[in-house]
């Protein structure tokens, strides 16, 4: 039976619901912080840093909270825990501030500064799962082997230093720059990585933690000498995606599309002459079972969004509501991110406030589909000149870009020659062996709207770009082509996005089998590759992606193999 209750330091500045979730589901109670002098009386100080460095140092001192922090944390005998930010604001600065400006000074409590990583040579951020190198043979990690992958989201990191690597509890590296991923000194813990976000081995180092407040044994942590040499790689991702929407009955089911289209085949005698919505499960089941058997990210996407104001009645929010509280990986929701007004009242609501919704739901990050596509049109039209106003910009300024999945619905429009007839539009050769029905060996691909219905005269590679430049963080390739096929991911499109941005894509559409996953990594460059419906078939399973990626030299995952 816990013997105290955890003190939160949630400053209110984006969605700590999930770190909230992993303590209930390690069994303990939660109290908020929510004045300065709690924090000299907590038993066990928590804090989630979410936002940017800044504001959560703007925030701390407003709140009164940044000496009583110092004061309880100089002693180093007082347990507490950082997440991400809430470990990078225990050093004495951040270059993470407006172009021009002074680093921020942060709590000071450890030397060195968090600095940025270089764009030039790397993804950034760094978003995925990566490994631990351990410098301590710890309390904190009793129940978490050492190869047991964790989260990252980041733009920023703290390196190792002389000054500072008496506090390395981990450090991990990412393109051959080796950061500090958790420190530890006494009672005093933190973490770069999320470990509610990181499966069962981020509950389990959440376990050791509490643990360790419980029985005092912060102090038995021991210095390891590591080998310099020794290096972590970011794995590639296989995230899981589920279609939902509301079947004929009324019923929110996962569906699936075959090329977007999720009716059941040609139904003899009925009104239409088409069958009812394919129903694949329950969201929230599906989801979980996705989660035990090791998905590494979960998506949800409400696909007749396009239909209807979903503000008031989002049938999404309950979902996610549910699916956080037993889901440890990152979630995303996508469907109808945008701004709406409802025609009987006039009432108006902005893309930031339904995503907000989101968010507080539970979600990490949200997909925007349409509306990525008006404003990439609207930066084209604009001279390339960003307004700051469309939903791209505005969420990712308040949520950060790692918040921000774009997803493209593009369609392949065959073309018998290399050059774009208008040079508006990015000409791909198909240099998988695939041709146009009149034998063409070029397409360029055509983006769409409302889940396909809508061509729009602008083409992928050119809304990933503007897509880019307003702030989004991934993107999510579709390809309704190949969408349902099983005959694999439409490669020469994978390969011309991906050689477009530096921020990470998320091939999808496609995949038939494990071989699928294992030639979309080797010969392109995304980080991650989604499936939905090999899995809801049952067609193969994850662990057999991750085996065969595996053994063909690609990072996998690695995840608990424990009971707990
Ligand atoms: O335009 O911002 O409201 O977003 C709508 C979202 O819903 C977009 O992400 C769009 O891709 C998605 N969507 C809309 N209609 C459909 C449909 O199928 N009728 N889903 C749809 C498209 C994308 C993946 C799909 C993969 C993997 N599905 O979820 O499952 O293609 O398929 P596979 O592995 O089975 O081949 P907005």
């Amino acid at each position: 039976m816990p013997s105290f209750k955890v003190s939160l330091l949630d400053y209110g500045a984006g969605n700590v619901r999930s770190v909230r979730n992993a303590i209930s589901a390690c069994g303990y109670e939660i109290e908020d912080i929510t004045e300065a002098s709690q924090i000299a009386q907590a038993k066990a100080i928590v804090f989630p840093g979410v936002g940017s460095y800044g504001s959560a140092m703007k925030v701390l001192k407003e709140k009164g909270f940044d000496q009583p922090l110092r004061d309880y944390l100089k002693g180093r005998d007082r347990p507490f825990l950082g997440i991400c930010l809430g470990m990078q604001t225990l050093f004495e600065s951040s270059d993470e501030h407006e172009e021009g400006a002074e680093a921020i000074p942060g709590l000071g409590v450890i030397p060195g500064k968090v600095i940025k990583f270089d764009e030039s040579k790397m993804a950034v951020p760094h978003i995925g799962w990566n490994g631990r190198i351990l410098h301590q043979d710890s309390p904190i990690l009793k129940f978490v082997d050492a190869e047991e992958d964790v989260y990252f989201v980041h733009s920023y990191y703290a390196p190792v230093t002389d000054e500072n690597k008496e506090w390395v509890l981990t450090s991990t590296t990412y393109s051959g720059q080796r950061f500090v991923s958790a420190v530890q000194r006494g009672s005093v813990v933190a973490t770069q990585f999320h470990p509610e976000k990181s499966g069962k081995t981020g509950l389990n180092v959440l376990k050791g933690f509490l643990e360790a407040v419980e029985n005092g044994t912060f102090d038995q942590a021991k210095k390891i000498d590591i080998d310099p040499a020794a290096h972590t790689d970011l794995t590639k991702r296989i995230v899981v995606a589920l279609d939902v929407r509301t079947n004929d009955h009324g019923d929110l089911v996962v569906t699936k599309g075959d090329q977007y289209d999720v009716r059941e085949n040609h139904k003899e005698g009925s009104e239409t002459g088409r069958g009812g919505v394919r129903n694949l499960g329950k969201p929230v089941a599906l989801a979980s079972r996705y989660y035990e058997e090791g998905a590494d990210e979960i998506a949800f996407l409400n696909i007749t969004s396009f239909r209807e104001g979903v503000i008031e009645d989002m049938p999404m929010l309950q979902v996610l509501e549910q699916a956080s509280k037993s889901i440890f990986v990152p979630l995303t929701v996508g469907g109808g991110i945008r701004s709406y007004s409802d025609p009987k009242s006039g009432q108006t609501w902005s893309a930031l406030e339904v995503a907000a919704r989101y968010f507080r739901a539970g979600a990490d990050k949200v997909s925007i589909g349409s509306d990525a596509v008006y404003a990439s049109e609207d930066l084209v039209a604009n001279g390339g000149k960003c307004t700051g106003e469309s939903s791209i910009e505005v969420i990712s300024h308040v949520y950060g870009a790692q918040a921000v999945v774009i997803s493209i619905d593009p369609k392949r429009v065959f073309v018998s020659v290399k050059e774009s007839v208008n040079k508006k539009h990015v000409v791909v050769e198909l240099d998988d062996g695939s041709v146009g029905p009149n034998g063409e060996k070029f397409c360029w691909y055509q983006c769409t709207v409302k889940g396909g219905r809508e061509a729009r005269d602008i083409c992928a590679v050119t809304v990933a770009k503007a897509a880019q430049d307003l702030g989004a963080g991934e993107i999510m390739l579709n390809c309704i082509d190949m969408d349902g096929q099983c005959n694999g991911y439409d490669l020469p499109l994978m390969r011309a996005v991906s050689g477009a941005v530096s921020i990470p894509v998320i091939a999808s559409s496609g995949a038939g089998n494990e071989s699928h996953f294992v030639q979309v990594f080797k010969e392109t460059g995304v980080q991650a590759a989604l499936a939905a419906g090999i899995f809801h078939r049952k067609v193969v399973e994850i662990e057999a992606c991750k085996n065969a990626m595996t053994k063909s030299g690609i990072e996998a995952r690695k995840s608990s193999k424990r009971n707990t």
